[in-house]
């Protein structure tokens, strides 16, 4: 899978996706990430990228132009089955689209800034706009940083046991039920009998109630899905 990530920030994107499991997933080859600097399709010996706002108002906007000659240029060279935006007014992202996204051969992400991009990109290019949460970001890239992850540990051959992702919280809708690793007994807590038994469809069970009760404690909206 390819993902390329248009940002006028590209050093916020560097670090986070070249370590622990990012590092491994590309290195592997099963995950490229392309970083496209918008400032390098800048206007004018400043290369702009952004502008007042017509209407009048507080902020900068991306200017169409840059971004259009970008996804342009990107566009002539392969086929991405989405062009996703990362916008707070977007779907918020859950396992599901993660899921579904991890199919997909190439993508294309939009990172915005200031007040965001002029609205006719979003018209002319983007299929999907995403938000991760709730909350505001001063720009896309982090966002961009936690869909790029949150979709390369999926990939087939990325996490070391096959069958890992599986299990992971929100799966089956479900959060993780507690894990425990040595010492037996830390300054008077132990670890649950369960786990030392050997008695491994009893521990399956034990872990399958525990993510329930965890799931009817903490997201109960997760259960009524
Ligand atoms: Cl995708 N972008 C920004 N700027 N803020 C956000 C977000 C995205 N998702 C949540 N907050």
């Amino acid at each position: 899978m390819r993902i390329d990530i248009i940002t006028v920030l590209p050093e916020l994107l560097h670090s986070p996706l070249q370590h622990s499991i990012m590092k491994r997933a590309q290195e592997r080859g099963l995950l490229e990430v392309c970083i496209e600097d918008l400032r390098a399709y800048g206007l004018g010996k400043h290369k702009q990228v952004d502008d007042y706002q017509y209407g009048g108002g507080a902020g900068m906007v991306m200017m169409i132009e840059p971004l259009s000659n970008c996804v342009e240029t990107l566009k002539a060279q392969r086929t991405y089955q989405e062009i996703i935006y990362l916008t707070p007014d977007g779907v918020r992202l859950n396992q599901s689209i993660c899921n579904q996204l991890s199919l997909k051969e190439n993508l294309l992400l939009i990172c915005g800034h200031y007040k965001g991009i002029d609205e006719r990109v979003r018209e002319k290019y983007v299929t999907l706009e995403i938000s991760i949460g709730d909350y505001v970001l001063s720009g896309g890239e982090l966002a961009a940083a936690v869909l790029v992850d949150s979709i390369g540990r999926l990939l087939p051959g990325v996490l070391n046991d096959e069958t890992s992702a599986l299990f992971d919280s929100f799966q089956d809708n479900l959060l993780a039920p507690p894990v425990y690793t040595r010492p037996v007994e830390f300054k008077g807590q132990k670890v649950p009998d369960i786990l030392l038994s050997g008695n491994f469809s009893a521990i399956e069970e034990w872990r399958y109630e525990q993510a329930l009760q965890r799931t009817q404690q903490r997201r109960p909206d997760l259960l009524a899905e």
